[in-house]
């Protein structure tokens, strides 16, 4: 099939993109592109050429899949180079998303009109390369570096009306096509075109120095980003260097970053996040249920940023507690949270005053009779949320949504206080519930599926990213969470430093280590759970026994000075670690930092293999999401599941057997699925699952 149709208006040929979903430039349309302006360029009938898109994007840029792969002619530079260079002039019509390699093709043809609210963007940056397709040589030509570069740096794409303003494209209208062909007659009539590549206007001294200003602050926050210092580097070739050679020092840049594995994790992020949107057994499009409003139980820390989430996102919302001191206690805590994001500038008093006055205070449970949508963050104890999911049954309206934001209770034991079971699920919102973006919908056996599909679709509008996981203790993030916890007090008693542990994982990119954490959310927190639920930890319980809490009591893993965030290493902590290896028999031995990071690392991947065995998380995919959004693994490596693939699972098996040997922890005998993938030499992505 074609992916570009070629109609004629007078001595204007369109040539209309159609390669759905979103016009990505894969190699078809990369050859039907080129033979369509090529066959334009030699019809003596016509004067100009127009090149337009089907669909909601005008061109969302390469095709990432084709990347890492060998690359099929025409390459895209080359189809730029017959637009370019075509004798013709060749303008675009930018109806939607211009994205990358989209915005590239913009950028070749002689003029741009675009719609007010089309994107144009270089997001190139997210993928961690860097544009491939002459971006970074035309953009600043036509808006100079100093515009350009920065647009390039974040990747955030700008409106049709913010691109006419930087001088990106000529025109905007409502009718791009009409106002491409009109646009295209004028310079027809004019002769020969003006080309990006040649226009050297813009490259100012006043530009460079406004860049390399730009440019020398990007490289101290974003120095150990290969992609940013190339992108610096090529930048810079628009002031040194001709622009063909710029043009190829460009594209060897790209190259190199492709290849490279930060950027292959970041695609793996990109189409896993795409994946999780799919809900298995549930078709796209099923009818859901109108959200209007919303109640939230319990106004303390989680039951608060819940609130403010949907007042966030306009969605009204009553919160409640069971007595009117909870209550203003919770909405002044609120109401000081709002107010911080004032001062630092990030919301106007207005939105401010808007939010505040979305949420509702309330006493008893009576005041969710009207809502859409209910959720639950309570005490967590079985009883307390029983005893509430029973007393809504008889409140809420029929038809309403009832969630529980538990991190670990079982959801249809939650539902069967009930007589709506098929109503129930979870929905597991992470601390700081406005800030963290992941959002765990349980889905258990017996909810209704539009129940899901509302609740994943609600998810989206709250800002989040929704992933489906089945009903199990501590669900997917929390319990491969748990294996690591064990994993970190474990390495204590065998003979490493809390700092050395926490190293580890800073090192690998994560922004705290499992203890300085610990620290900081309160160690009694871990220690009440440890209780309630019969467990011990040496270390962690004897910790808490001498009241070190934390950050809060000045002491914890780390002892922190007057007024200090950073905590410093503590003796006596030290002392009371080798104390109690001493006790436990153990000779502490050191370990190195990929030693450490192993032993936290693989017993995660091993639960995420045992969770996809047991149907609790649907792809392996979805696990790494969880992690990225929920626990702030560093997207450049992927996630858990992609990072055992990029080790090699049959390393990881031989790792864990080593670990199992010496501990009696029976978690770390590698599961069953590990073992198969091991053996068969393939990886968690080779297990894709396609969702209905
Ligand atoms: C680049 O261009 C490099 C060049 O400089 C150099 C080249 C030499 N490729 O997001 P959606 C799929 S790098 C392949 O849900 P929306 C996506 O997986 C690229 N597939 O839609 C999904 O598939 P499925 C720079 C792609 O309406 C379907 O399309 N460009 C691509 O919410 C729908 O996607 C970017 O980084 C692609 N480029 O949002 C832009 N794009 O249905 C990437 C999408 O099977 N794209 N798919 O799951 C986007 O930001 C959004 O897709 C867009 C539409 C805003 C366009």
């Amino acid at each position: 099939m074609q992916t570009v149709q070629t109609a004629k208006r007078g001595a204007i040929a369109i040539l209309t993109i159609d390669n759905p979903p979103v016009n990505a430039l894969a190699a078809s349309l990369r050859a039907d592109l080129k033979a369509a302006v090529e066959s334009a360029a030699s019809d003596a009938g016509i004067d100009a050429i127009v090149i337009a898109a089907a669909g909601r994007a005008f061109i969302a840029g390469a095709d990432i899949s084709e990347f890492g792969k060998p690359p099929v002619a025409p390459i895209l530079p080359d189809v730029l180079d017959a637009i370019e260079g075509c004798a013709k002039p060749v303008v675009a019509a930018i109806q939607g998303a211009a994205l990358g390699g989209g915005l590239e093709v913009a950028l070749a043809c002689h003029a741009r009109v675009a719609a007010p609210a089309a994107k144009l963007g270089l997001p190139e940056i997210k993928l961690g390369i860097i544009p491939g397709a002459g971006g970074t040589q035309r953009l600043p030509r036509l808006v100079g570096a100093a515009k350009a570069f920065p647009m390039m740096l974040s990747g955030e794409p700008v409106s049709g009306e913010k691109a006419l303003a930087l001088g990106l494209v000529d025109e905007v209208s409502d009718d791009v096509v009409a106002a491409a062909v009109a646009l295209a007659q004028r310079l027809a009539a004019k002769g020969a075109p003006r080309r990006t590549g040649e226009q050297e206007d813009r490259l100012t001294p006043e530009d460079r120095a406004a860049f390399e200003a730009l440019a020398l602050d990007a490289t101290k926050k974003s120095g150990d980003m290969p992609n940013a210092m190339a992108l610096v580097e090529a930048v810079r070739n628009v002031f040194t260097r001709s622009f063909a050679e710029g043009l190829a020092a460009e594209r060897a840049l790209f190259l190199k970053l492709v290849a490279d594995e930060r950027s292959k994790a970041l695609r793996h992020v990109f189409f896993a996040e795409r994946e999780a949107a799919k809900i298995p057994g549930i078709a796209p499009g099923t009818a859901e249920r109108p959200i209007a409003s919303a109640a939230v139980i319990g106004a303390g820390t989680m039951g608060g940023g819940i609130a403010m989430c949907f007042a966030n996102a306009g969605i009204p919302v009553t919160l409640i507690e069971q007595q009117q001191a909870q209550i203003d206690n919770g909405i002044n805590r609120v109401a000081a949270i709002y107010e911080m994001s004032v001062t630092r500038g990030s919301l106007t008093p207005e939105n401010r005053d808007r939010r505040l006055a979305l949420i509702t205070p309330a006493v008893g449970l009576q005041a969710a009779a009207g809502a859409d949508i209910v959720v639950e963050a309570a005490f967590e104890e079985m009883g307390v949320k029983q005893e509430i999911f029973s007393a809504l049954d008889a409140i809420v309206k029929p038809g309403a949504i009832l969630a529980s934001n538990t991190s670990y209770l079982d959801i249809p034991t939650i539902a069967a206080a009930t007589n709506r079971p098929q109503d129930v699920l979870g929905m597991h919102f992470f601390s700081p519930a406005n800030v963290m973006k992941l959002l765990e919908i349980v889905r258990p056996t017996g909810v209704a599926d539009d129940v899901v599909a509302t609740a994943v679709s609600l998810a989206r509008k709250l800002g989040k990213v929704p992933v489906v996981v089945g009903n199990g203790f501590g669900f997917v993030g929390n319990r491969m969470l748990e294996q690591r916890t064990r994993a970190a007090e474990r390495l204590l008693i065998a003979g490493a430093l809390p700092h050395e542990v926490d190293a580890a994982l800073t090192g690998f990119g994560f922004k705290m280590g499992p203890f300085a954490m610990s620290d900081l959310a309160g160690n009694d927190i871990g220690w009440r759970t440890r209780k309630s639920r019969g467990k011990t930890a040496a270390v962690a319980d004897a910790i808490c026994e001498a009241g070190w809490f934390g950050q809060k009591t000045g002491r914890g893993y780390y002892i922190y000075p007057e007024g200090a965030r950073a905590g410093e290493r503590d003796p006596e902590v030290e002392a009371l670690i080798a104390c109690i290896s001493k006790e436990q028999g153990v000779t502490r031995r050191s370990f190195t930092q990929a030693e450490i990071l192993a032993r936290l690392l693989d017993p995660m991947v091993n639960e995420g293999a045992r969770i996809l065995e047991e149907g609790i998380a649907t792809r392996p995919g979805d696990i790494d999401i969880i992690w990225l959004n929920g626990y702030n693994w560093p997207a450049w490596r992927g996630g858990p599941m992609h990072w055992a693939d990029s080790v090699g699972l049959d390393v990881i098996v031989r790792r864990l057997e080593e670990q199992a040997a010496e501990s009696s922890d029976t978690a770390l005998e590698p599961a069953a699925l590990l073992r198969r993938l091991a053996a068969e030499g393939k990886t968690f992505s080779e297990l894709k699952v396609r969702a209905a």
